[in-house]
């Protein structure tokens, strides 16, 4: 349009120019001035010398205007051109950070595509998102939500001044060096953790932010640029899956782990749908009488291609899928059911995740599930770690005391591998604390682990509350631990977690002394 415009303007010009020549020449050969002189002294009378001063005024005027509107055009070319140029910016800019967004990266990795081929230049990427970013969200608002990312941002830019900082996604940001030395990477992913970490203040609150960073690099990790942030983002991945501040590198090991994942994400909500995942029961002796006391259910998954998927990785599926509510409803049905078909006072533990103890009605459920069942709810424990209390103190108290209250025992799981606070335990009241196998491992060699074992044992005969040895795989254990008065044991020595009919058989093969008919 412009180049148009400018295009008619110099022919209007080039003709008027030729036309102003042809009238001169024109002119001259006439004489043409001589005789306009001459007419103007012959007739004063009709004032044509100031009617041609006027002609000649409105012809500079009308070139002054001209001018001006021409100068109108330009600036009206230049606003154009500008919002022109804006409408790029925003299509590769995201309007909260100002960053640079995921338009820009794929343009990025076009350019660098079209101009290097298969070698890339050495460039290092960093991945960071940041945890519990969707709580703030919910809890505090959007509002709150989006002062955090700009926030973010902000600090990101302050560490990686004259680099690429990108937003590409919810919460998740992007840090592109070219040209990075190799060892500066993990340095480079300290600096984004160092940076963004700490806390926030937003609507009001102080908020600790958490962040996670995977890296990856050109060429060690892949050799173009679109290689490295895949792997940069299994890298990621593998960090969400750590602490709140967790940094990894990609390494071609974690690559198989995600695939791990991403098939037991899809196969399962059929599995949990189907009934595939089964309780198993691995028995609980009474270390003074030498008989099984109870079991404690494990969940078994035993895939299609007949392998057994390992519990805590199905567990932990269950919960990124949201799916851990409904695969314990499916479970503890099953095991109340198996449990009440074994002899009193034979007992079954069975094991909550802590997501499930935000649910206030949990505890309706489990009572609910043993009167359906009809297992007395003295034969029925539930295991809960630290964990679970510490996130959701007030809602754990009310689920431990209503099932408490209804007869059911609770049990401490794995004790001494977290908090071991002793604050929760004057808080909450357990009928049985269950000592980790990690002490149980090694505490016969170990004097100071004794020790630990021993206070703990102690506590328990304080409180009047039950313990368990977890993890007894030898003799010389189990002896040790009954005569320090540990109460129950559990572990490999006894027997691993069976399918119900191995355990209803075991049962029969090991009744406690009382209750044989007398010879
Ligand atoms: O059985 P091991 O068997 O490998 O179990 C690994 C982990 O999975 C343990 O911490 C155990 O408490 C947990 N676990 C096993 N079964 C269940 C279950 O039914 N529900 C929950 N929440 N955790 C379970
Ligand atoms: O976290 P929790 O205590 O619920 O999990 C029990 C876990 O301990 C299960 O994974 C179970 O298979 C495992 N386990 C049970 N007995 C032993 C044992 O004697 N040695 C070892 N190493 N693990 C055991
Ligand atoms: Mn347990």
């Amino acid at each position: 349009m412009m180049g148009y415009l400018r295009h008619r303007a110099v022919t209007d010009a080039l003709a008027l120019l030729a036309l102003g020549v042809f009238a001169g020449l024109l002119a001259t050969w006439l004489d043409a001035f001589e005789h306009l002189v001459a007419f103007l002294a012959h007739h004063e009378e009709i004032e044509a010398d100031e009617l041609l001063a006027a002609v000649v005024l409105t012809g500079w005027c009308g070139f002054i205007y001209a001018l001006r509107r021409l100068s109108d055009l330009r600036r009206e070319s230049r606003r154009r051109r500008q919002a022109e140029g804006d409408a790029d910016w925003m299509a590769s800019h995201d309007p909260l950070t100002r960053l640079p967004n995921r338009h820009f990266l794929a343009k990025l990795m076009e350019q660098r595509e079209a101009r290097y081929r298969s070698a890339e230049p050495r460039t290092g990427v960093l991945r960071i998102d940041l945890a519990g970013f969707k709580q703030v969200n919910d809890a505090l608002g959007h509002l709150a939500g989006d002062g955090l990312l700009a926030e973010t941002a902000e600090r990101l830019r302050a560490a990686f001044p004259d680099t690429t900082v990108l937003r590409v996604g919810g919460n998740e940001f992007m840090v592109i060096m070219e040209e990075a030395l190799p060892w500066t990477l993990p340095w480079s992913a300290q600096r984004a953790l160092k940076a963004v970490r700490g806390t926030v203040k937003e609507a009001g609150e102080e908020i600790e932010i958490g962040v996670r960073v995977g890296a990856a690099a050109v060429p060690e990790h892949g050799p173009t640029l679109r290689e490295v942030l895949r792997g940069a983002d299994v890298a990621l991945q593998a960090a969400r899956q750590g602490n709140r501040n967790e940094i990894r590198i990609f390494d071609p090991a974690m690559r198989a782990q995600m695939q791990a994942r991403a098939w037991l994400d899809r196969a399962l909500p059929a599995a949990v749908q189907s009934g595939a995942i089964r309780p198993y029961y691995q028995p609980v002796v009474d270390l003074a009488g030498g008989h099984v006391a109870g079991f404690e259910a494990l969940a078994r998954w035993r895939a299609p291609d007949g392998r057994f998927v390992p519990p805590d990785q199905f567990i932990a599926a269950a919960e990124r899928c949201g799916l851990i509510g409904t695969l314990s409803e499916h479970l503890l049905r099953q095991v109340c059911e198996d449990a009440a078909g074994w002899p009193a006072p034979v007992w079954v533990a069975f094991n909550l995740s802590p997501l499930q103890l935000a649910d206030s009605l949990l505890a309706r459920r489990i009572i609910a599930a043993a009167r359906e069942a009809t297992l007395p709810a003295q034969r029925l424990e539930v295991e809960i770690t630290e964990s679970a209390l510490i996130q959701e103190p007030e809602v754990a108290q009310r689920v431990i005391d209503e099932l408490r209250g209804a007869g059911i025992r609770v049990a401490l799981d794995d004790f001494g591998t977290g908090y071991s606070s002793l604050a929760l335990l004057s808080r909450f009241s357990f009928d049985k604390i269950k000592i980790d196998r990690s002490f149980i491992r090694s505490f016969r060699g170990d004097e100071k682990q004794m020790k630990i074992v021993r206070s703990i044992l102690g506590l328990g005969l304080g409180l009047g509350t039950a313990i368990t040895a977890e993890g007894i795989e030898e003799a010389g254990q189990q002896r040790l631990l009954r005569e320090l008065g540990c109460q129950y044991g559990q572990g490999y020595l006894f027997g691993a977690a069976m399918p119900c009919p191995e355990a209803a058989s075991l049962l029969a093969r090991n009744q406690p002394e009382r209750k044989q008919p007398a010879a």
